[in-house]
């Protein structure tokens, strides 16, 4: 991110003058924000338990110091027709507080055998009395006849069997198809608390240990885990059946949520420098050279990370693996990162540059996590956004690096901040950390990450590479609370000397922190006061969460006037500032660059001045900034705060605008504006008056890559074609649509030789079947059945979602509770997608509501993710009607419950109810505006 005192960044120098410092800072907590609607279960406080298997928090009586597993997936049905796993496990552990009760992590697993004690020493050990399976609290408990001597190390062995499901979670089984042949792969996902599924342990994030695997795997099959294999592989026949047993060397001391496994005949590419880096996929993607890019990408991050972070890779390899099914793009085992396959694969010919661009972000994020939160480990999962926030810089800074043309820190605007406005304006948003209490429980754990999505989460600052490398120096292989950051970042500014900050990093960061949402600042220039306040999609409602601070931040301010000039920057540390001395007739502009976490508003006049600018030379206001009034303006009117003509005033300009990131910022403004009122009289004057704004550009690109022939040199470049393109299509501009018309034909009469960019391909798709037939919907349900192009199919799976035929609509959702059809992964996207479609709109919602008991019953979380899903649906709600439906939805099936979606579902409702509130009040308003501007036409 570009800090803006510091003026350029600095990639690896840090840069500690005050504003940047809290640039930094404030970055953190955007992302931060977004991270904090995982969040959300404020509970009660919890009364302590009379027992200690009651409570969810292992006690500290009992710490681990070394695991040797030894697991044996079975790829076979059991006698009673389920695939299990065998194993057996010893843990050595050290007792430091004298206890007879023994509480380990396990869940699901069968005993084989009775678990055995022994004390490291020799010494006899306490005889285990009785032992159970306290499943509430997912405890194998141990209760003994005598106490555990403190500081005595012991040794505790288990065998067991578990459930090899394919659940996608803890040890799993998966599949894939090539060839025509399905191929079983076994696969792990402990992240964050399925290590007790596998086999019994102390499974919280501070309970590090070593760890030393062995697998025993189906001869001919490859088995990886976090560290190296040792070379001796052997084969042997045990109970009658012949397997290949690998071992592998102890792991880093590490948290247990980060093991992972792996058995498969996969074959890799590999590259070899210092560590030793391969890339695993089934062998017929490996000989396409779909895993070239990441590879190279790899090796070339990680060593920008390890220069960054002065602090080596401490593993001699980097195994990475794609799987088919996962919904989630990438999970951080050290050692053994796995993907979504369709996200690491890469293919010239058929790949997107916005592809590469995820690739390229999301291997980033996951080798940044071998450092922010492998290494050092958060405490609790409570602080868990922090680790996510910084891997997420890093991931936008280094892929940044590799591809210096791409942007990238200027994208992250549009990618994670606006997403992240849009929920912490809500009242029923939550602060970014909550209290380590109120994150107990397993299903509390694993809805602070279903409602996210790890690409979604964006963290900006300017580079801070000296102080998280004496970060991480201090705490490797430890585990840290948020708190040891600010004192980290402290040390920093106090060494430097140069800078004073007016109080305590942790004091200014306790408040975006500790406290939801954030600020509206607004200055008046007449008077040269500025005020902030908190910031509500709809002000009046009740904000329950409580905040020590009353709602008040310290903002750093930067700001410009007329003619780019730009003045110092200042804090704003109360609610209200007297003497900003601003006044004159030159426009002002604050937040330059969007580097504050913060929307602003403007007196009427100063919002005329900045108008009058961007009608007149758009380009004096800064790229990011344009985006930013759209965006601003869009929901301060939402809010009812500024008028809804001067929303759509600030769109004006766009005739003349060029450029990406605003018009991508104005189309997310437009199309959810659209979406509103679509159900009103204004939906004709709204389209022309779009396609009378779209035309210029989409006429622009054509002329300048003659006929869309030429696929610009600069990547923001490709994506302003692309999104010409798309606005073009949109809009309904008539050159537009005959263009994709002609090129899906010619595509149909010659199926192997697709004529389309694959940068046009999502757009083309979409506009030739929501203007075609049967015929057309026909051929690309077929392309999309036998494309082994994983981003192909995705860009075919949403664009049968663009057909305006009803039945065949329906019948497309009906698809997706049939796995063969569409896998259970991707069950989300084409509900939303169908939803995102006008003509589709009732049908996805009903489509829901009449399957939500099996959706949820039959679809595990890990497949299915509920808060995108209620999210997607509901997203152009905005008449009572489907207010009332919400509520009556949520009572229907309060029995069942809605898991991860139940906050999806609150804040719908609030979203929905501030929508019809919007609609009712300005529709006068939106309709005079848009005829006036028709008639302008
Ligand atoms: C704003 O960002 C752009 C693009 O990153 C940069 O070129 C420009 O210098 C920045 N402006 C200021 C005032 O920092
Ligand atoms: C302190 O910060 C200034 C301004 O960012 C920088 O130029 C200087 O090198 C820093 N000094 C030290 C000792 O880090
Ligand atoms: C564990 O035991 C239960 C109860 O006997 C049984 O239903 C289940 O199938 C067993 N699980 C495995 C993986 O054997
Ligand atoms: C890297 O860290 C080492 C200590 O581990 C330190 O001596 C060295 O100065 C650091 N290098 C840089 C460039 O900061
Ligand atoms: C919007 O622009 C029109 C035309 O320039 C102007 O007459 C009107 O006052 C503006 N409305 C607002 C609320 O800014
Ligand atoms: C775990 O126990 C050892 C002996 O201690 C056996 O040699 C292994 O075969 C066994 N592992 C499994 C998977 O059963
Ligand atoms: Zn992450």
């Amino acid at each position: 991110w570009v800090c803006v005192v510091c003026g350029k960044v600095i990639m690896r120098k840090g840069c500690f003058s005050t504003m940047c410092v809290l640039c930094t800072v404030v970055a953190t907590v955007s992302v931060a924000t977004l991270i904090g609607i995982w969040i959300f279960q404020l509970l009660p406080s919890i009364d302590p338990p009379a027992v200690l298997w009651d409570s969810y928090r292992l006690p500290t009586a009992l710490l681990p110091d070394t695991y040797h597993v030894s697991l044996w997936p079975r790829l076979r049905p059991s006698p009673a027709g389920i695939y299990v796993f065998t194993g057996n496990s010893t843990v050595v552990f050290r007792c430091v507080r004298e206890t007879d009760l023994i509480l380990i992590h396990s869940y699901k697993l069968n005993l084989t055998a009775e678990p055995t004690l022994t004390a490291l020493s020799g010494t006899p050990a306490p005889i285990i009395h009785s032992t159970w399976m306290q499943d509430t609290t997912q405890y194998l408990v141990m209760q003994l006849n005598s106490k555990l001597t403190a500081g005595e190390s012991y040794v505790l062995r288990t065998e067991f069997v578990g459930k090899l499901g394919n659940d996608l979670e803890g040890f799993y089984r998966t599949a894939y198809k090539e060839g025509g042949v399905i191929r079983t792969v076994v696969a792990s996902k402990m992240h964050p608390i399925h290590t007790r599924k596998t086999f019994p342990c102390f499974d919280e994030p501070a309970m590090k240990a070593v760890f030393h695997i062995t697998l025993h795997h189906d001869r001919g099959t490859v088995a990886l885990s976090n560290s190296m294999e040792i070379r001796d592989k052997v084969d042997t026949v045990v109970d009658g059946t012949p397997v290949t047993i690998t071992r592998f060397k102890p792991t880093e001391y590490m948290s247990p949520y980060l093991l992972s496994m792996f058995v498969s005949d996969y074959t890799n590419v590999q590259s070899r420098e210092d560590t030793l880096v391969r890339v695993w996929a089934p062998p017929g993607a490996v000989s396409q050279g779909l895993c070239a890019c990441a590879l190279s990408l790899t090796g070339r991050l990680l060593h920008l990370l390890q220069d960054y972070y002065n602090v080596t890779y401490p593993l001699p390899k980097l195994d990475q693996v794609t799987l088919p099914d996962v919904h989630y793009g990438g999970t951080e085992n050290w050692g053994l990162i796995t993907y979504r396959e369709k996200r690491l694969f890469y293919e010239p010919r058929i790949s997107s540059n916005r592809d590469k661009q995820s690739t390229a972000t999301l291997i980033a994020h996951d080798l940044g996590h071998m450092w922010f939160g492998n290494l050092v480990t958060l405490s609790w999962w409570n602080e868990v956004w922090l680790s996510e926030g910084l891997a997420l810089y890093m991931s936008y800074l280094s892929a940044d690096y590799t591809e210096p043309n791409w942007n990238l820190k200027d994208l992250i605007v549009l990618n994670d901040i606006h997403r992240v406005f849009a929920v912490d304006a809500l009242a029923s948003s939550h602060p970014l950390s909550s209290k380590e209490e109120d994150i107990m429980k397993p299903e509390q754990i694993s809805e602070l990450f279903d409602t996210i999505s790890y690409s979604k989460v964006g963290l900006r600052g300017s580079a801070h590479a000296q102080f998280t490398s004496t970060y991480l120096q201090t705490f490797a292989y430890k585990n840290t609370v948020v708190s040891d950051l600010w004192d980290h970042l402290q040390r920093a500014v106090d060494a430097n000397g140069t800078v004073r900050l007016p109080r305590p990093v942790r004091e200014i960061m306790d408040r975006w922190v500790l406290q939801m949402g954030f600020p509206l600042v607004t200055i008046n220039t007449r008077t040269g006061v500025v005020t902030q306040q908190h910031f509500l999609l709809e002000p009046d409602a009740a904000v329950e969460t409580p905040s020590e601070f009353n709602y008040e931040w310290i903002v750093p301010i930067t700001w410009m006037k007329s003619g780019m000039e730009q003045k110092p920057d200042w804090l704003l540390q109360r609610k209200i500032h007297s003497d900003m001395k601003t006044v004159g007739d030159e426009w002002v502009m604050l937040n330059v660059n969007l580097t504050g976490y913060y929307r602003v508003n403007y007196d009427s006049e100063n919002w005329e001045r900045i108008l009058e600018q961007l009608r007149t030379d758009h380009q004096v206001i800064p790229e990011m900034n344009r985006a930013q009034i759209v965006d601003d303006a869009f929901n301060l009117a939402r809010a009812g705060i500024i008028p809804v003509a001067l929303a759509l005033n600030t769109t004006v300009f766009l005739s003349k605008e060029t450029s990406y990131i605003p018009w991508e910022s104005a189309l997310m403004n437009l199309d959810s504006f659209y979406h509103t009122f679509d159900q009103t009289d204004v939906c004709g004057n709204m389209k022309k008056y779009f396609k009378k704004q779209a035309t210029p550009l989409f006429e622009h690109f054509k002329a300048i890559t003659p006929g869309w022939m030429r696929v610009p040199a600069g990547h923001t470049d490709q994506f302003d074609r692309l999104n010409a393109f798309r606005v073009g299509c949109t809009a309904e501009v008539d050159a537009c649509l005959n263009l994709t018309v002609s090129w899906f034909s010619q595509w149909m009469e010659e199926p192997a030789q697709n004529p389309v960019d694959p940068n046009l391909r999502s757009t083309v798709y979409c506009s030739a079947i929501a203007a075609g037939g049967a015929k057309e919907w026909e051929f690309a349900w077929r392309m999309f059945q036998n494309t082994s192009v994983a981003t192909e199919a995705e860009r075919l799976m949403s664009a049968l979602a663009c057909t305006r035929d009803t039945q065949r609509l329906e019948s497309f959702l009906s698809f997706t509770l049939n796995p063969v059809k569409i896998r259970k992964h991707e069950a989300t996207s084409v509900i939303v997608q169908v939803a995102r479609n006008k003509a589709g709109r009732a049908l996805a919602w009903n489509f829901v509501r009449q399957n939500w008991k099996y959706i949820f019953t039959e679809y595990g979380a890990g497949s299915f993710s509920f808060a995108e899903l209620i999210h997607g649906v509901t997203q152009a709600f905005s008449t009572q009607d489907q207010l009332d439906q919400l509520r009556r939805f949520k009572e229907d099936h309060s029995d069942i419950g809605f898991g991860p979606a139940a906050w999806a579902l609150e804040l719908a409702m609030e979203k929905t109810k501030a929508n019809v509130k919007w609609v009712t009040e300005s529709q006068p308003e939106v309709k005079e505006w848009l005829s006036a501007a028709a008639g302008r036409a």
